[in-house]
């Protein structure tokens, strides 16, 4: 009893059939054999067989709690109320397999799902489908079986060939999700050349924790689309044949702008991860930004350009980076064996260790996914080659990369009297300031002294020792993130698309997942803020448009309820009393604090019910209750963070550079503090961090209302990043997150897939007529030949449902003839593997 109490705390599923490997002696196809699952980790769900034939009252569910060296299993079995059949204990499904599609199963609902994905990851498959949505399971080890080049073609002749009879339906894939915005958006071009009203452009959003593989699943996207567009090109064409890699035989004077646009779309990955991405405790190669990549296509399919929009660098890891992680690739790339001797020498990083500059000093120099430095650092040179870079551009890069660098080890001497001044027997400062061009005492000037205009005199006063670093510390932040935005700019311009009458834009989004960590600050409002957004986006086009749409054709539908976060979306961005406006307000405030803060957020958003104060006086606290879950957050830094402080100082003596490049980034950090408005940054209206970014998700938002979205879950299936491990609590926890399972609830009991009558006709004539043919004919013809086709499809339908229900009675029969019965097992045993 004891054990039944301790279990009873957790929530069991029930298998309706046998299936399970481990008791396959004992299968019997009956209702009264079942298969049971319990608590067993920290996963409150597994699985087990049930069996009913106890009393009414009664059900007895026996358990395989574990497995031991030896191959012997334990075994459990527990009685219990009939009654808690639907809530504690579920049903599971008729079938062991594991389905291509979820929403194709018996019986729906999480545990089932998490038991699905564990079987089909246990078979190599990471991919599976619910409905529309794809998930992806990190496999954490390399698949190239599952990426080639032919299984891209299998893809696309799956789609390109419709008439064919094809016995194998292909399994679920990222291939298959770009593959079917292409053909969205080019069976909507077509169209628009005759209606010119269609629209027709998609977006692939993907998301996912940190470290649930969004980034490579969004490389995977790219290069399906950029090899459809070759393809498209070649059969227009008829030419040879354009190559999305360099080939060894090219030496680097061979690479100019002759590469082809997809080769080089594909090449700006290299560069923005050498910049952009770190490696954190969750994922070596974090992408520490956001992303959207538009790919712009003709009607002929062929790729015109990309624009790549970058959201929130995690500026603050250039000068910070926690236990375990590391700065940003491109500084030890610079280090690495790589790079030329004459390089180094120019760089003054020749022989230097990352231990000897204090922005690497966290101790962790390498990466645990075994990817070399030295081979990203060449693959960034290749890259930033192909996209067209000049020899003259990447020295400039990397000078200001490797002066940040040294400038990291500046030391600031306390004056007997007062202030203080830049150590000079310091080797790093002088290659600091020679690379970017600025005499050493202006850059003392700059970081020691701080001037104030008042009554149209200039007061000059000294800075201490902490305020020195502290400038220098957004000296370094403000450089490094100008240069990463000059790169995205630079890259832009290289691959950006022209205008072109019929085109069409593919949206990939790769962005940060929902984040809660024990200590959350504004970063983290930001980012959950931006999922926020992005559910709500997924909820009104899953579910919310979907039931209406229902209703509106006159569909008898039971309406489901589905989570609102309207009421979270207002908390924040309310344009007076969100959080967000009430920070700007507060870093306008002379004299505000953090606390201040606070207690303003306290005092206006109490009453809402998504919002918890917590109002501790080391540390004042909020806390929100998020679609995925309840954040707190502490308000220290806040301010400071979404201030965006224009560093005056810092500006000006970046333009007084005798170096252009430099120039070009003061001129950035100018503009980006004012958001681009000339106005604005005549006065030096600063824009805050948080009123950029609510901007751009705001822009984000309606270009994604723009599109026909497609989704993409990636998951990651354990915390230690490896290949053999299913850890299905954290797998419920990350479903739970991305609200897939209210989603696919509503497809699963709906109509997954809508046509307009002519779309209709045009996909699917060729099941009864052979041939596709354009359907020109007027709206009522078309509405008649509709109503044709699908009697033709249901009667056809209908035939085969006969077919396999004469089949499935007669296996039926085979099995019971054949069937062993189960012994019940009332006591603790332990069973043999494979030959009870
Ligand atoms: V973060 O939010 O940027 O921190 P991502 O982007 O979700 O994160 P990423 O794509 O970088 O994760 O994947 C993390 C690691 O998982 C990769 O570096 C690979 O080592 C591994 N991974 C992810 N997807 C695949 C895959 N389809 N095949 C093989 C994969 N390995
Ligand atoms: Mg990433």
């Amino acid at each position: 009893n004891d054990e039944l109490d301790r279990r009873l705390s957790k929530k069991s599923i029930v298998r309706s059939h046998s299936g399970d490997e481990v008791f396959s002696p004992t299968r019997k196809r009956s209702n009264n054999i079942r298969l049971a699952s319990y608590g067993v980790e920290e996963y409150e769900w597994a699985l087990g067989w049930m069996n009913e034939q106890e009393t009414d009252e009664t059900i007895s569910i026996r358990l395989d709690d574990s497995e031991n060296k030896n191959g012997l299993i334990k075994v459990t079995t527990i009685t219990l109320s009939r009654e808690r059949i639907g809530t504690e204990v579920l049903i599971a499904n008729p079938t062991p397999s594991a389905p291509n599609d979820l929403v194709t199963l018996d019986h729906f609902h999480e545990p089932t799902v998490v038991e699905c994905l564990r079987r089909r990851f246990a078979q190599g498959h990471i991919y599976t489908n619910t409905g529309p949505v794809l998930i992806a399971l990190n496999p954490f080890q390399n698949m190239t079986d599952l990426y080639g080049e032919d299984v891209m073609r299998r893809y696309w002749n799956h789609a390109e060939q419709p008439a064919l009879d094809h016995d194998d339906l292909l399994p679920p894939h990222v291939y298959a999700i770009a593959d079917n915005s292409f053909r969205n958006m080019m069976r909507g071009l077509e169209m628009s050349v005759s209606s010119s009203k269609k629209n027709t452009n998609q977006s692939i959003l993907v998301s996912g924790e940190s470290g649930a593989g969004k980034t490579v699943t969004t490389k995977y996207i790219m290069k399906y689309l950029a090899a459809l567009s070759q393809r498209a090109h070649q059969s227009a064409a008829g030419r040879t044949r354009a190559y999305l890699n360099v080939p060894s035989s090219h030496s680097s004077s061979d690479l100019n702008s002759s590469f082809s646009i997809e080769a080089q779309v594909l090449q700006s990955n290299p560069i923005l991860e050498s910049f952009g991405n770190a490696r954190t405790v969750r994922n070596d190669n974090s992408s520490r930004f956001g992303k959207f990549i538009q790919m712009q296509f003709c009607e002929t399919g062929r790729l015109l350009g990309t624009a790549i929009e970058t959201y929130l660098l995690e500026k603050v890891r250039v000068v910070h980076q926690s236990e375990g992680e590391r700065n940003y690739h491109i500084f030890y790339e610079l280090l690495s064996a790589s790079v030329p001797e004459e390089e180094s020498v120019r760089l003054q990083t020749r022989n230097r260790m990352p231990s000897d500059f204090k922005l690497l000093s966290s101790g962790t120099y390498v990466r645990r996914d075994g990817v070399k430095d030295s081979d990203t650092y060449q693959e960034l040179q290749k890259a930033m080659k192909m996209i067209g870079f000049s020899s003259e551009e990447v020295s400039d890069i990397m000078a200001v990369t490797a002066a940040i660098m040294h400038a990291s080890n500046t030391i600031f001497d306390p004056k007997v009297d007062e202030g203080c001044c830049v150590a000079r027997d310091n080797a790093h400062v002088t290659a600091a300031c020679q690379l970017l061009g600025i005499p050493i005492d202006d850059f003392e000037e700059a970081l020691c002294f701080f001037s104030r205009i008042a009554g149209g005199q200039v007061y000059r006063s000294p800075q201490t020792v902490e305020r020195a670093k502290k400038g220098l510390d957004a000296l370094l932040k403000a450089t490094y993130g100008a240069l990463f935005e000059f790169l995205v700019k630079r890259i832009n311009n290289s691959i950006c698309g022209h205008e072109n009458g019929h085109s069409s834009v593919i949206g990939v989004l790769d962005i940060f997942g929902f984040e809660s960590f024990t200590t959350n600050s504004f970063e983290q409002l930001c980012i959950n803020y931006c999922n926020e957004v992005l559910q709500q986006q997924f909820n009104t086009f899953m579910l919310k448009n979907e039931q209406a749409e229902y209703i509106s054709e006159g569909i008898d539908w039971d309406f489901i309820k589905f989570p609102e976060n309207q009421d979270v979306l207002d908390l924040i961005e309310h344009k007076t009393d969100g959080i967000m406006s009430i920070l700007d307000d507060m870093c306008k405030a002379p004299g505000a604090s953090d606390k201040a803060f606070a207690s303003e957020i306290i005092k206006r958003c109490d009453k809402q019910s998504c919002f918890t104060a917590n109002f501790k006086d080391t540390s004042p606290m909020f806390s929100i209750k998020h679609f995925a879950g309840s954040v707190e957050y502490t308000t220290d830094g806040f301010l400071e963070k979404n201030r965006n402080e224009l560093p005056k100082e810092t500006s000006e003596l970046l333009r007084s550079s005798s170096s252009k490049f430099v120039h070009k980034l003061a001129d950035i950090i100018v503009d980006s503090s004012s958001n681009g408005n000339a106005e604005a940054s005549k006065t030096r209206t600063v824009k805050t961090v948080g009123g950029f970014f609510r901007q751009q998700v705001k822009d984000l938002r309606q270009k994604i209302d723009a599109t026909y979205p497609h989704y993409v879950r990636c998951i990651k299936p354990n915390a230690a990043l490896v290949h053999s491990e299913y850890d299905s609590a954290m797998v419920a926890q990350q479903l739970r997150c991305g609200g897939i399972l209210q989603a696919v609830s509503v497809t699963r009991d709906g109509f997954t897939l809508h046509y307009s009558h002519e779309d209709f006709l045009q996909r699917y004539q060729v099941l009864v007529t052979e041939t596709a043919g354009k359907v020109t004919v007027s709206k009522q013809a078309i509405e008649i030949e509709c109503k044709k086709l699908v009697d033709t499809l249901l009667a056809r339908i209908e035939e085969e449902e006969q077919y396999h229900s004469n089949k499935e009675s007669a296996d039926d029969l085979a099995t019971e003839e054949s069937a062993v019965d189960t012994t019940e097992i009332s006591e603790e045993v332990l069973i043999q593997f494979g030959k009870t």
